[in-house]
């Protein structure tokens, strides 16, 4: 490689992506006066937000959680219109922070970064992109997201559909227009769920290919009022407050109780007031839901039950009802998912009775029949947590890459799900082993941003050239997150949390389980205790 002498390629800090992490990493870098290029794939800001156009995206955590708390000013100027706002608001707010802090100057936008290697003699990052240019760093830092690269399945035939494919993540900025068309939807993950019932109003016909049924909550959307936005603005530093020490980056924390302390109808009544409330209030009713598999059961068939009631004929309600633990897929909030069974229009397939064997010119076969289609949908989902981070080279001491280190995922190893040994001066935000997509994404962004900025700050002050986490700690922090995940249901049912959608993916749970408020002490500990745990030179 030829590394970089140009000054204007040499930076202090390189970060990837221009989503919610990067665009507040920037932010952070830039005001403690590091020169700092981000690169970003996309024609524009937002990350998963820019991807995920597909009809009815939406959030799922509340919008007025969903957002940045680093800012009052910000935060009071934005108004979100209601509780599960659709993609383009939370678009147009992405840019909205961009263009107020003045932060896409120093975007490269439509460049991904191929490579990223660790030159031990200059103790530099060279950073190549796909346009050809090289970059050198002193801070390599990663804000690419969980959940970003797509997955699309190896099904035979994939190139001979003579109609359209789409996949959710990869949504065309241009409206699709399904009117008079026979769509087909493979996949019911929360994409899936979102769009189906959107997809199912304008299609002449929609056939879903279902691998494994889901269990959904209603989000119970609605408009906020005036009263209320002005209620959450002039609670800012309690919200923030609140965000920064819950189990999820929330509001609320779990319940106090476990599920079978209360007694049938006690816990049915609350199950129902949860179903009413909408959103992930079932999720949170009680203590140990994802921990105890008796208690889990009685939830779930809580759900079970409204399924079945929901939808009209029996034989669709009965391969829609789940039979995993609730909870250990991604809980999923919908509008009007099950309801969309009932149309006229809808037909739902289990490819689980009947793989399918192949995508053809004119739809898609199944084992035992053919269904012709104008449009297929890909809603099949990404290859989380590890993906987006193995499709660059990032190669640090030695020459050994990401994916060699953790062993193409067979054994993720972080300390604190920010850093890994032997790749000094790089840094992941939401990393795998950090509590990331289990909780309120914002709000685990910030933590990270903040903790990584007020790192390298010190690093500066205190005139620190190589920073690097020490093996021990490491082991002992992928230890113990592997320990936490096993005392719980997450690790007992196949998800793309343990990366069992992925056809030869190893299995594993690379995420945080003790929670965002413990976690975000735990780190702030490492910090006020000279961040131990890592090497200084
Ligand atoms: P998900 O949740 O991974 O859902 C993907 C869906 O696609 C899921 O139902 C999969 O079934 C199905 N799938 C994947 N591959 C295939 C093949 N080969 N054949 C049939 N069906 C398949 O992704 P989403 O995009 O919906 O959501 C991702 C996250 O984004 C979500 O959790 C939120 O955090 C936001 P499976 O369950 O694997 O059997």
């Amino acid at each position: 490689m030829v590394y970089s002498q140009d000054p204007q390629n040499q930076v202090d800090a390189v970060v990837l992506g221009a989503g919610f992490s990067g665009l507040y990493m920037l932010y952070r870098l830039r005001e403690a006066g590091l020169s700092t290029r981000v690169f970003e794939a996309a024609d524009g800001v937002g990350g998963v937000w820019y991807w995920n156009r597909y009809p009815g995206a939406r959030c799922d955590s509340e919008s007025v959680y969903y957002n940045y708390t680093f800012s009052e000013e910000l935060f009071k100027e934005w108004s979100w219109s209601s509780r599960y706002p659709e993609q383009p608001e939370i678009l147009r707010y992405l840019n909205y922070v961009a263009d107020k802090f003045e932060l896409k100057p120093d975007i490269t936008f439509n460049t991904r970064v191929m490579s990223a290697v660790y030159d031990e003699a200059s103790n530099r990052w060279q950073v190549e992109t796909d346009t050809g240019e090289t970059v050198s760093a002193k801070y390599f830092i990663t804000g690419i997201g969980c959940i970003s690269s797509a997955n699309v399945p190896n099904i035979k035939g994939l190139n001979d559909f003579e109609g359209q494919a789409y996949h959710t993540g990869h949504w065309p900025h241009e409206k699709v227009d399904f009117t008079g068309k026979r769509v087909g939807v493979i996949g019911t993950g929360s994409s899936g769920i979102q769009s189906i019932p959107v997809i199912a109003k304008e299609a002449a016909h929609l056939t879903v290919f279902q691998r494994t049924p889901q269990y959904s909550v209603p989000a119970q959307n609605y408009t906020y009022t005036k009263e209320f936005v002005e209620e959450v603005k002039d609670n800012y530093s309690e919200i923030r407050r609140q965000m920064q020490e819950t189990v999820a980056g929330l509001r609320f924390e779990f319940g106090e109780q476990s599920v079978l302390d209360d007694s049938p109808e006690v816990r049915r009544q609350k199950l129902q007031e949860g179903w009413e409330k909408g959103g992930w209030e079932i999720l949170f009713t009680y203590n140990d839901l994802l921990a105890n598999e008796e208690g889990n059961e009685l939830v779930a068939a809580f759900i079970r039950e409204k399924i079945q009631e929901i939808v009209d004929d029996p034989e669709t309600a009965n391969k829609l009802t789940p039979d995993h633990f609730y909870g250990t897929k991604r809980a999923i909030v919908d509008t009007d998912y099950f309801e969309t069974y009932n149309r006229d229009n809808v037909r739902l397939v289990d490819v689980k009775a009947s793989p399918i064997e192949a995508i053809t010119p004119k739809g898609i076969r199944t084992e035992d029949n053919e269904y012709e289609l104008d449009a297929i949908v890909f809603a099949t989902g990404f290859d989380g947590m590890t993906g987006s981070l193995f499709k660059i080279d990032i190669r640090g001491k030695n020459g050994v890459t990401l994916k060699e280190k953790w062993e193409n995922g067979a054994q993720t190893r972080t300390y604190l799900g920010l850093t890994t040994a032997g790749f000094p001066n790089m840094f992941m935000l939401t990393g795998p082993e950090s509590p990331s997509v289990l909780g309120n994404m914002p709000a685990t962004i910030e933590q990270h941003v903040e903790w990584v900025s007020d790192c390298i700050n010190h690093l500066r002050e205190n005139k620190v050239d190589i920073f690097e986490a020490e093996s021990q700690a490491e082991e002992e922090w992928s230890a113990h997150c592997k320990e936490l995940a096993d005392a719980t249901l997450y690790t007992k049912t196949d998800s793309w949390y343990t990366g069992a959608n992925i056809a030869g993916k190893a299995r594993g749970f690379p995420i945080y389980v003790g929670g965002y408020g413990a976690y975000r002490e735990i780190c702030d500990d490492v910090a006020a205790n000279g961040y131990k745990g890592f090497s200084f030179k």
